[in-house]
């Protein structure tokens, strides 16, 4: 990711964030205004962004996801505006200049324009993107889909096998090849052990839309499909060492967290989203989410409880797998 720039500056605005008690690495201290200028202008890779698609926008989440080419590779870019943070507010209002836009009796409205290091867009990069990035991010119709557990084995089995969309990312992860400095916390058993870190969804500035992700270190489970009873050791584990370790680094409680996992996943490696329960994250419906705690007891009292459940689950009109539904007459 190319905000590390950005991220400094703001550590350097804020050095005692209080919002948030997140332990600062050695990648992140400011090291000098001036280079934080000089290399926020020489590795701004977004310079020569060609802008072929708006795939989507949003103007009540404040994002849009673009799709364009970046040095003749396809890329995929997500700019989004973030929350206003009550520590900030003293910045703002003392480090601003405000152009009047319409005064009327005791109301008047104006454009504020916010010092450097509040005036930020989270930006994230896919590149090279392929085909499936960009139709992820394309404003689609939803289906509901009914999936029975024959019918997981017939298509969407075979279909996630020859998709073999790339999990190299989580490998990295789990292999500390990348994002090693983000891990709040891992337990390094490969039966029941996992990495728990923040989902690049989160820019981690404030806790009221904290979400992080529980990636398993066991690399044979694709989904909750996957799951029976001897996985509960893995699951019990991942459910309370992940409460602890959230309430001991941000001081959010386990009854201020929704603990669940998708059906059907972004990717097929097993992983638990933890969110904070009063932001609605993308896919914390009930058409997507399973609650870890019901996951748990399902288990508990059916060992084969994901191998005999009809699943249902929504899927975009650009899914290969919706396609599958259809060419079978499931839909
Ligand atoms: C992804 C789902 C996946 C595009 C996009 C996101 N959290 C990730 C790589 C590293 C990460 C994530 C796939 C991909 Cl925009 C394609 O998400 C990630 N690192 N969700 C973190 N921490």
């Amino acid at each position: 990711m190319a905000d590390s720039a950005a991220k400094r500056e703001i550590d350097r605005a804020e050095p005692e964030n209080i919002s948030l008690r997140v332990k600062r690495s050695k990648a992140n201290d400011y090291n000098g205004r001036g280079e934080v200028e000089r290399e926020s202008e020489s590795e701004n890779i977004l310079y020569g962004f060609k802008t072929s698609k708006v795939l989507s926008d949003s103007a009540r989440e404040k994002n849009i996801f673009v799709h364009g080419q970046l040095a003749d590779k396809e890329a995929v870019v997500i700019l989004e505006k973030t929350p206003i943070r009550e520590d900030t507010l003293a910045d703002l209002f003392s480090g601003s200049r405000l152009k009047l836009e319409m005064r009327n009796d005791i109301y008047s409205t104006y454009r504020l324009q916010a010092p450097h290091h509040l005036n930020e867009i989270k930006t994230t990069v896919v590149c090279p993107a392929t085909e499936k990035h960009v139709k992820k991010y394309q404003r689609q119709e939803s289906f509901l889909v009914e999936e029975t557990w024959e019918d997981y084995q017939s298509i969407t089995l075979p279909f996630i096998k020859q998709q073999s969309f790339s999990v190299q990312w989580v490998y990295n992860i789990l292999e500390k090849k990348a994002e090693a400095d983000r891990i709040v916390y891992e337990d390094p058993d490969p039966k029941v052990g996992f990495v728990l870190l923040p989902d690049f969804k989160w820019d981690q500035k404030q806790v009221d839309d904290l979400y992080l992700i529980a990636i398993a270190r066991h690399r044979d489970i694709r989904s909750l499909r996957d799951l029976k009873s001897e996985h509960l050791p893995l699951l019990q584990n991942i459910f309370k060492k992940g409460k602890e370790a959230i309430m001991q680094r941000y001081n959010v409680p386990a009854s201020k967290l929704r603990v669940y996992l998708h059906y059907q996943p972004s990717y097929y490696h097993l992983h638990v989203h933890f969110t904070n329960l009063s932001y609605e994250a993308l896919g914390c419906g009930v058409e997507r989410a399973h609650l870890l705690a019901d996951v748990i007891q399902n288990l508990q009292s059916d060992s084969q409880y994901y191998k005999t459940r009809t699943l249902y689950f929504p899927l975009r009109a650009e899914d290969g797998l919706l396609s599958k539904f259809k060419e079978t007459g499931r839909l």
